[in-house]
């Protein structure tokens, strides 16, 4: 038990960092937020996140919205002008889930005139650098933001 906390915080030296976010993450209220610089489709932006241990974020309160807003303000914003974000209605349009646990969206902070599923259909949710949401197809390349917790909100079980 000592052995595994000692390697416990060694491995929180070694890897943690910036309000005990992950190397590259932003603290954003209790969240760590990862903004990427490479592109991907939203299939392929929510496994980049899974690999890494993290999700596609997911603003389903007022606090995750404010933390994303504020974290906006801090990178800089994309050529695309916009990340994909983990909210689908790709199974039946028009009914928005969050994609983690397929939950409806109960919140909205849409553009205006959004959701508008223009053109041949977009199902995958963005966000713009302003902070509100916009479908988008999810076929697009865009960059995203993958979600984690920081170190000090994990239970440790011991
Ligand atoms: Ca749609
Ligand atoms: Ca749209």
């Amino acid at each position: 038990m000592v052995v595994s906390v000692v390697i416990l915080l060694l491995l929180a030296n070694v890897h943690f960092s910036h309000g005990g976010c992950p190397e590259g993450y932003h603290a954003a209220g209790h969240l760590c937020l990862f903004f990427s610089e490479i592109t991907g489709t939203w299939a392929e932006a929510n496994s980049y996140c899974r690999t890494f241990s993290a999700s596609l974020f997911e603003p389903n309160s007022d606090e995750r919205q404010k933390a994303v807003v504020t974290a906006l303000q801090t990178v800089p914003a994309p050529s695309h002008g916009e990340f994909f974000i983990g909210g689908s209605d790709f199974f039946v349009e028009g009914h928005w889930i969050w994609s983690t646990e397929s939950v409806p969206v109960t919140n909205s902070h849409w553009l205006p005139g959004n959701p508008s599923d223009s053109n041949i259909g977009e199902d995958c949710m963005a966000v713009s650098a302003g902070g509100q949401w916009n479908d988008i197809a999810c076929d697009r390349h865009l960059p995203f933001i993958c979600e984690t917790e920081p170190w000090g909100d994990v239970d440790i079980i011991g």
